[in-house]
């Protein structure tokens, strides 16, 4: 399919505030033509070195000035995270994201180890993916030739808003490090955080600097803060469920393609706003009972939710081997053409489209 990439901010603004069931219905239709709607990745969090980060991300509990009760970590060893990740794909997890409290990779014997830990983890026939902070495209191609998947580093909020919440970095640097991975066949995962005081224009500028990207990021993260006593933003109000199902239907419109992930923040989500997100068009959750180093719900509980609305996990590299419109539900196609059925002239849903059609045409609609 043709991607677009010269999203506005006015555009995407518009695509948010639709109202709720037109969104939904919209964001549940570009889902369904890339995506297969019942299967949502399973991925795994491993916080492989935590806490003492000498930055000052505003939502941050690893960020060493501000004062949590965290208990720091230093880099665990190879080993450790091989258990760790066997574990997690013995309870169904694809995918292992390693994060580290740094501000950016530093050459040298930490950073030789978590290759060795790419490596490993690559060979459990997983996929591999590390969030360590900013990057050269030296560090990236290492990291490459190691066999990494994907690397995350979020954009975290739109460029107006990015100085209200981080002082020690800038936007533009987040932006070089993607630009860094990109120059190598790792995929990129960049998202962002809502409920840090920033506005709906900011959603919309976050999701204009992802979806301008050329490709746009193969994953995106959408978090909603879990704020943290200690950091600067531990008194936010948590961010309705509404909010966070605008905010997936809204990245799944703008991006078709991407891996959209609900990721921190599920705790406070009610079974009934995890199915909205999915129906919006989230297809990935990260599981087990911490995340890096907050709550998040129980693995077997997560297992009963996908049982209950009939998902299935997620297959390593499913999206890398199948190309995207082969991924989509068969059930809305005919085996002509890629159209949905409903989309077919004739169809009761299309004729009903066409009335409305017809009738916004008439003065006084
Ligand atoms: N230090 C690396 C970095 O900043 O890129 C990697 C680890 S950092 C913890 C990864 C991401 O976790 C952040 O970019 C942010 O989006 C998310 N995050 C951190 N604390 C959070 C919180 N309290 N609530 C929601 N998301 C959070
Ligand atoms: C992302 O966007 N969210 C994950 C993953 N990428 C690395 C991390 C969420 C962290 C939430 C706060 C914590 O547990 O420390
Ligand atoms: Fe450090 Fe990353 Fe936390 Fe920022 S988000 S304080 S860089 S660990």
């Amino acid at each position: 399919m043709t991607i677009k990439h010269d999203w506005t901010k006015e555009e995407i603004l518009e695509i948010y505030n639709k109202p709720f069931m037109e969104l939904l219905y919209e964001a549940a239709t570009v889902h369904r033509q890339q995506h297969d709607p019942n299967t949502v990745q399973v991925s795994t969090l491993l916080s492989i070195k935590t806490g003492g980060c000498p930055e000052d991300c505003g939502y941050c509990p690893q960020a060493a000035r501000y004062h949590t009760d965290l208990e720091g970590n230093d880099l665990m060893s190879v080993n450790q995270v091989k258990a760790q990740a066997l574990r997690a794909k013995a309870t169904g997890s694809s995918r292992v994201c390693m994060g580290a409290a740094w501000r950016n990779v530093k050459d040298g014997s930490e950073f030789d180890n978590v290759l060795e830990m790419v490596r490993t983890i690559n060979k459990l026939d997983m996929e591999v993916c590390c969030t360590l902070g900013m990057l050269t495209e030296n560090q990236a191609q290492r990291l490459a030739e190691a066999g990494l998947y994907a690397y995350n580093h979020n954009l975290d909020t739109s460029e107006d808003y990015y100085k209200e919440v981080i002082s020690t970095r800038g936007f533009e640097d987040r932006l070089q490090t993607i630009n860094n991975v990109r120059k190598t066949n790792v995929t990129v995962c960049s998202g962002g955080i809502i409920g840090m005081g920033e506005s709906e224009a900011d959603r919309a500028g976050m999701l204009v600097a992802l979806a301008t990207l050329n490709p746009q990021p193969e994953s995106v993260p959408i978090n909603a803060l879990v704020p943290v006593e200690g950091t600067p933003m531990a008194e936010e109000k948590p961010v309705p469920i509404w909010d966070m199902i605008r905010m997936v239907a809204t990245t799944r419109i703008v991006m078709p393609e991407t891996q959209v992930r609900l990721s921190a923040g599920r705790t406070q989500m009610s079974r009934e706003g995890q199915a909205m997100c999915f129906f919006a068009g989230a297809n990935s959750i990260f599981a087990g009972d911490k995340l890096l180093t907050t709550p998040n719900p129980d693995v077997n509980e997560d297992m009963e939710m996908f049982k209950m609305l009939g998902l299935n996990p997620q297959k390593a590299f499913e999206k890398k081997s199948q190309p995207v419109s082969v991924a989509a539900d068969k059930s809305q196609f005919n085996s002509q053409d890629e159209k949905p059925k409903w989309s077919r002239p004739g169809h009761k849903i299309e004729r009903n489209l066409q009335a409305q059609e017809k009738a916004k045409s008439k003065p006084g609609f």
